[in-house]
């Protein structure tokens, strides 16, 4: 795949990963159909797969099997679209719209979004725990750690629970820093470690490096989509720079201003790039991969 453009590598992955998935889900023609047939709702044909082409990225720095990723890949994208169908559900963002289609408590029922995210969740975990050729059972259980330690309390419920109690009480900006580290930075380094997992073994030097890429690059998704947040917002509502309308929660813009912000984006850019120096041209997907995610706001 290395002489391939980027954006030719990046839509055969999303490709690669819809079929996965379609393949990992379980069937809507078996019992019970409907949670199944809602599963399959909330996690086909959308989203960026932005967890998923960083696994594979990360994949190609230590030679992995592409099945194994995308078995990887597709745990993560289950415990994210889990995550958007209990956000948007009426207890928190109460969100009528995701992905350009209704969310799945209003195309199903609460109660059947509910456990939506409880089987994708569980599921995701049952897959990467099922043997993957090739790779040492000390390293899944690694990878199982991992996804359990980005997902729960010290990653992104934990984010969750700190951005639901932010509600009327604006937090600083080590705060928010701190707040976006666990609720989608954590999930988005474990993307990148765990795409790692899966190939040759890195030296103790080589994982810091990776984890300081996967560190940045994580903070600098989320600080970009406050900035896109931000400009659609005033495009289209003209309304005040940065502040979410339904709740009033500080972004990286509101606390910044837009300049500062794309700014932090740039340098946290930069700093994830010169993470990844020590690596070769094996690197050179993810220094791709950082380059997009940051320049969709640009
Ligand atoms: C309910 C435990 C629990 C956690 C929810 C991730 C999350 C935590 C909520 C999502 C809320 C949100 C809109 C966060 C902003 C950044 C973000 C994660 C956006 C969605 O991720 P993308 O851009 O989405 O990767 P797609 O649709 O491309 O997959």
């Amino acid at each position: 795949m290395a002489n391939e453009t980027f954006i030719g590598w990046m839509t055969f992955i999303q490709q690669y990963m819809e079929s996965a998935l379609e393949r990992l889900l379980p069937s809507a023609d078996c019992a019970p159909h409907k949670l199944h047939e809602a599963m399959r709702y909330a996690t086909l044909e959308g989203g960026k797969r932005v967890r998923p082409l960083l696994v594979f990225a990360a994949g190609e720095l230590v030679g992995a099997e592409q099945d194994n990723l995308a078995r990887i890949g597709a745990a993560l994208e289950m415990i994210h679209a889990y995550s958007l169908v209990h956000d948007d559900m009426p207890c928190m963002d109460d969100d009528v719209l995701r992905r350009g289609k209704p969310t799945c408590h209003i195309a199903y029922d609460e109660a059947t979004a509910l456990l939506v995210g409880d089987a994708l969740q569980t599921r995701a975990f049952e897959l990467i725990a099922q043997a993957m050729p090739g790779i040492a059972p000390a390293s899944q259980l690694e990878m199982v750690r991992a996804l359990a330690h980005a997902s729960g309390h010290a990653g992104m419920a934990g984010g969750q629970a700190i951005d639901l109690a932010s509600v009327g009480q604006p937090l600083t900006l080590p705060e928010l820093e701190f707040m976006h580290m666990l609720k989608t930075g954590a999930l988005i380094r474990a993307a990148v470690m765990m795409g790692a997992m899966a190939g040759r073994e890195l030296n103790a030097q080589e994982k810091e490096a990776l984890d300081a890429f996967a560190k940045r690059i994580g903070l600098a998704f989320q600080v970009v989509d406050d900035i896109l947040d931000c400009e659609a917002d005033t495009a289209t509502l003209g309304k005040t720079a940065g502040k979410d309308a339904a709740h009033d929660k500080p972004t990286y813009v509101s606390l910044l201003g837009l300049a500062e912000a794309k700014r932090m984006a740039k340098d946290l850019h930069d700093q994830a790039l010169a993470a990844l120096e020590g690596f070769g041209p094996q690197a050179d997907r993810l220094k791709q991969l950082a380059d997009y995610i940051v320049a969709r706001s640009f």
